[in-house]
């Protein structure tokens, strides 16, 4: 019987309202929903990838267990039995530092893996837990608890209302947005006024820009200040209404003045008189913001950068303020909660046993995972859980990464695919995936350009033998860590109760109590609901103690030395190495869908003409490229949009490996950008893996 089901996408940040329509356990169709009153029916092509996840052959649907080179499918009972004594016995030989755990990126699209991953992982107790989260946005997370209070406060671009959309480091015509929920990105950048783009590559977005400016990468920071330094210069700066709050100006001032942008533009290549224009412009507008993503957290200045995006915004009057950078009104607050049980964040109450690198919000950076596994002595890495994560593409020198996970005791991860990363664990367990739950968007409604709401109840009906990544979950804490009460409360619930809860609790649940949000009330509007444009948050929104804003905190102001080093040894010739996302890729794990990888090989190197014909490299080419860490061969492709010393590929390929089960996947495998990124190039600030601007030498193959 053919039915039609309501749903979001969930593979990006976007999270598009999808219309699926079912006949009998085939899906066939996926459309956007043009009644989602947020996405209104917009959807890229990944979304109808969902059905091809969903159906895939190679999908695990039941526990594999690890015989030698071989691996049996098991019953759950038995997997779990396995999985706990290998945990226990890692924790009770070894002490619970020897169990780490990395959690991936999917996890933030998971209402189960949020409401249940996170404390079971937290409640191990171990210092060696890792995520995505230090290849991506720690540094935007760091300066939200620095300048805000809170590591989840981090402001987001008002982009339906702005005239000036700076954009740095971040290609969301692509992307379609991040720390930006907004569905069709590219039409609603249509509609501003003035879009100007940062990037050292001339991406699909700044072909939509007014303006694009290459930028030598890993020298926003300078930029940045550049653009302080000319506001203070210039008498422009303008904090607005925030005045009583903000504290720190004159420091800034004094230490901006070391910036001036004379003095940056040999480094960052962008022109002084245009950085002087841009920042009159950003203090003349009334309506701007400032925006920086990815590329300005994943490179060695990453935390400067990102605290100086804020602060350009406060100091122009921009943030919190509508067009500018402004907080949401989630109707799941997590802040309050989080605030609640203590649980701020923090950064650096301790750093990783080998090398010293920080912890920020209890976790540590990933970039120091294969180290810590390798290196012998006394709170060495022993076991490994990972969860919706493929640290082997994703990570810096994930080729090192690949051969130390050989060497742990005990790995289990829990996984839909026997992928580059999975292949190594004893034991797989792979939960339900997207068509198979239910769905509410419990992170990224905190960063979404309108505040909205939707619950969606799953397309399909999970198999009597599947389990949910939440049901995983509850069962290994119960086994490893004892059916204690906390545990045998949460079993009771499950995450509709949670979200319920959340949602009662949240400003527009309880405060209207009888047209309040609800589950109940979520259910009867299957595309969602609408709760209106951002509105001013601060004070009140602050989580600082003294509900102030310091612009200039000390971790920040002790990092720039480092960078006024940077003034003084412009880089040398060689070649700089950046990354780009792709619409039909998806990081490292929707390549297994045909109709997303067919068609040329998208994995190449992009290379600009000079430096292709200084090398004798034609388009087409296959080159090798390599670096301090590794050597790839890689289809070169030139092209003048890309910034001479500089060459893009993209991640999450490398596909292909022994013992992998992705059989689409092996037949466009590409290689992994993370086999030539280095995992001893961080932002010594923050511990963020320095993915963007890795040196490299280009050649014949
Ligand atoms: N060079 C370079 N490296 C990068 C980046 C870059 O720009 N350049 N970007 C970085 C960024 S921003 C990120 S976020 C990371 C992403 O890196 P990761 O989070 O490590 O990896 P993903 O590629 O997202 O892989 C997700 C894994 O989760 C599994 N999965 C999918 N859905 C589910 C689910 O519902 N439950 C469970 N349990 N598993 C699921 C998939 O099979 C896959 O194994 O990569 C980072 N690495
Ligand atoms: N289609 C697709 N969409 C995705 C993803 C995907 O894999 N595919 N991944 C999702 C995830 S996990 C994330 S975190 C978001 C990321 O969202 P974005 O940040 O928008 O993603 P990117 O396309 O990686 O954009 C980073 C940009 O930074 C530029 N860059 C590199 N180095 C520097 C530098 O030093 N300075 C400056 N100014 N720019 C630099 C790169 O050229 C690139 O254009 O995208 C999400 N959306
Ligand atoms: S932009 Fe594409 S991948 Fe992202 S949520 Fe929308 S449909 Fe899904
Ligand atoms: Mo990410």
């Amino acid at each position: 019987m053919a039915t039609t089901h309501h749903h979001s996408c969930t593979l990006c940040e976007a999270t598009c309202g999808i219309t699926v329509t079912v006949d009998g356990d085939r899906v066939t169709g996926i459309r956007g929903d043009k009644d989602d009153p947020f996405s209104r029916g917009y959807i890229c092509p990944k979304a109808t990838a969902l059905a091809d996840v969903h159906h895939d052959p190679d999908r695990l649907r039941r526990p594999l267990v690890r015989f030698g080179d071989e691996w049996i499918e098991t019953s759950w009972p038995a997997a779990f039995e396995l999985v706990a004594s290998g945990l226990r016995e890692v924790r009770d030989r070894h002490g619970k530092h020897a169990l780490a755990v990395y959690q991936g990126n999917p996890s933030a699209h998971n209402l189960g893996l949020i409401t249940y991953g996170q404390p079971f992982f937290r409640a191990l107790g171990t210092r060696n837990l890792f995520s995505a989260t230090s290849v991506d946005q720690l540094p935007h997370m760091l300066a939200a608890l620095e300048l805000f209070g809170h590591q989840l406060l981090m402001p987001v671009p008002d982009i339906d209302r702005t005239d000036l959309f700076l954009c740095l480091g971040g290609n969301p015509a692509v992307s379609n947005g991040s720390i930006m929920t907004a569905p069709n990105v590219r039409a609603r950048l249509k509609d501003v006024r003035r879009v100007v783009v940062v990037d050292p590559r001339r991406t699909e977005t700044a072909e939509l820009a007014d303006e694009h400016l290459f930028i030598r990468p890993g020298t926003d920071a300078l930029l940045l200040f550049s653009m302080v330094n000319v506001l203070f210069a210039e008498n422009l700066v303008c904090t607005g209404r925030l005045i009583p709050h903000l504290v720190g100006t004159g420091i800034l001032a004094e230490v901006a003045r070391g910036f001036p942008p004379e003095r940056t533009a040999p480094v960052t290549g962008v022109d002084a008189d245009r950085v002087r224009a841009l920042a009159r412009e950003l203090a003349g507008t009334s309506r701007a913001v400032v925006y920086g993503r990815v590329g300005v957290c994943t490179q060695e200045f990453g935390g400067l950068a990102a605290w100086l995006v804020v602060v350009l915004n406060a100091l122009t009057g921009h943030l919190d303020e509508p067009g500018g950078a402004m907080f949401t009104t989630p109707a799941v607050d997590a802040i309050p909660l989080a605030a609640l049980s203590g649980n701020r964040g923090s950064f650096g109450r301790y750093r990783s046993r080998v090398r010293g690198l920080p912890e920020f919000g209890g976790e540590l950076p990933v970039a120091a995972l294969a180290e810590e596994i390798e290196t012998p002595g006394a709170g060495r890495i022993r076991g490994l859980i990972t969860s919706a994560g493929n640290p082997v593409l994703s990570s810096p020198n994930g080729a090192r990464l690949d051969a130390a996970l050989d060497e742990l005791d005990f790995m289990v991860s829990i996984d839909p695919y026997l992928n580059e990363t999975t292949r190594h664990a004893d034991v797989i367990l792979p939960p339900t995936t997207h068509l198979e739950r239910s769905h509410y968007e419990l992170a990224l409604a905190n960063y979404s350009v309108r505040n909205v709401a939707k619950y969606s109840p799953p397309v399909f009906r999970r198999g009597p033998d599947q389990r949910h990544d939440w049901e995983i979950i509850l069962e290994l804490a119960t086994r490893v860590l004892g059916g204690g009460a906390p545990a045998r409360l949460l079993a009771g619930l499950g995450p509709e109760a949670l979200l319920e809860l959340g949602l009662r609790a949240g400003p527009h649940g309880l405060r209207k109590l009888h047209r309040g949000l609800s589950l109940r009330s979520l259910k009867r509007q299957p595309h969602g609901v609408d709760l209106g444009p951002l509105e001013r948050r601060l004070p009140g929104r602050l989580a600082t103690r003294r509900g102030q804003i310091n612009l200039a905190p000390r971790v920040y102001l002790d990092d720039v030395p480092r960078l006024r080093d940077l003034l003084d040894e412009p880089p040398g010739g060689e070649l700089v190495l950046i990354g780009r996302r792709q619409l039909r890729s998806n990081n490292s794990w929707m390549h297994n869908s045909e109709r997303l990888v067919k068609g040329r090989d998208r994995c190449t190197l992009l290379v600009h003409p000079d430096d292709a014909r200084e090398r004798g490299l034609a388009d087409g080419d296959r080159a090798v490229l390599s670096s301090a860490t590794g050597t790839i061969e890689v289809p070169v492709e030139i092209t003048d949009a890309i910034m001479p010393g500089v060459v893009s590929l993209p991640h999450g390929w490398g596909h292909g490996r022994t013992g992998t089960l992705l059989r689409v996947a092996a037949e466009h495998p590409g290689v992994s950008a993370n086999d030539v990124t280095d995992e001893r190039r961080v932002d010594a600030l923050t511990g963020t893996g320095a993915l963007s601007g890795v040196p490299v030498r280009l050649g014949g193959a």
